[in-house]
């Protein structure tokens, strides 16, 4: 590749990750909608910098017109996850896609690096689109928790600035921070069914109140008359807020449902 083309030839890479990361959000938007757990948090996608392209061929002695074929993250999917086991389930889920063929596997929290770096990657082909044809692009998605990522983030760009010789007292401080990281995600494994509970019920609770304000919002005539129905309608949905059950709350819903329906049919306002 002529390196003034460099544009073009990252074109088909940036349609892979913008593609990727709207079908990795999707999954997030899907187990949302359906009030189930998300294994993947958050999605990040990048292409890497041409700056970068050119520091990892010079380092692996690529040559300029072998890059797209022989670097394999030039297009880079970051998917974060709460808990070390989701880890397994995003990887699960990548090897069942059927728009993307996996290529090879690292798995650095099996086998954690010198560093103290810890990430599950998987590189795969995928298919894309431009004017010019279909493209199969390498692409590398790194899993990771969020306290992986953390670390990894730190590390990163601490290596940058040292150009890879971190100092000694550095790199030993990093160890020791892999390790309080390794330590910290076995914690919240070993406590992962409560926190999935609680977020579950938040999630229910956010619904459900939602649920309850356009309800409330849509019996709102603005009419004098049913100024004092409305109010009282308000101050009981108040004190289940802040004082009752998601039961009681799921049930004033109900009611308000009720309520909704029948002033629907009867085109009247009263409570
Ligand atoms: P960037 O800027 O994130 O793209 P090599 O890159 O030669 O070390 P290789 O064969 O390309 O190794 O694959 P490897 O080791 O799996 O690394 C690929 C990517 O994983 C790296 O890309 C980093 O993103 C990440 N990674 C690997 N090891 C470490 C580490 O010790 N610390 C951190 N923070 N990240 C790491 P790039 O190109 O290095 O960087």
């Amino acid at each position: 590749m002529k390196i003034q083309l460099w544009r073009e030839a990252l074109a088909p890479y940036h349609l892979a990750v913008e593609e990727l990361m709207v079908k990795f959000n999707h999954i997030i938007k899907e187990c949302r909608e359906t009030g189930n757990y998300s294994p993947i948090e958050a999605v990040q996608g990048r292409v890497k910098k041409i700056s970068s392209i050119l520091d990892k061929a010079q380092r692996k002695g690529i040559p300029l017109n072998e890059f797209t074929e022989r670097l394999d993250d030039i297009a880079g999917i970051r998917i974060i996850c709460q808990f070390v086991e989701d880890i397994d389930t995003v990887v699960r889920l990548i090897r069942d896609r059927r728009d993307m063929e996996v290529v090879s596997e690292r798995d650095y929290i099996s086998h954690i690096k010198e560093s103290g770096y810890r990430s599950y990657h998987i590189n795969v082909l995928y298919e894309v689109n431009t004017m010019d044809g279909s493209h199969k692009i390498q692409v590398e998605i790194q899993i990771r928790t969020m306290a992986m990522n953390f670390w990894a983030t730190i590390e990163h760009s601490l290596r940058y600035k040292y150009k890879e010789e971190l100092p000694e007292a550095l790199s030993a401080r990093l160890k020791t921070a892999a390790d309080a990281v390794l330590a910290m995600d076995c914690e919240m494994s070993a406590i992962r069914d409560e926190i999935v509970d609680a977020q579950r019920l938040f999630q229910e609770k956010a619904s459900v109140v939602a649920d309850i304000l356009n309800n409330l919002q849509n019996l709102y005539s603005g009419e004098e008359e049913y100024e004092d129905a409305m109010l009282n309608i308000q101050n009981e949905f108040y004190e289940i807020y802040h004082n009752g059950s998601l039961e009681e709350l799921e049930d004033f819903g109900r009611r308000l449902d009720k309520l909704a329906a029948v002033r629907k049919v009867q085109g009247l306002y009263s409570y």
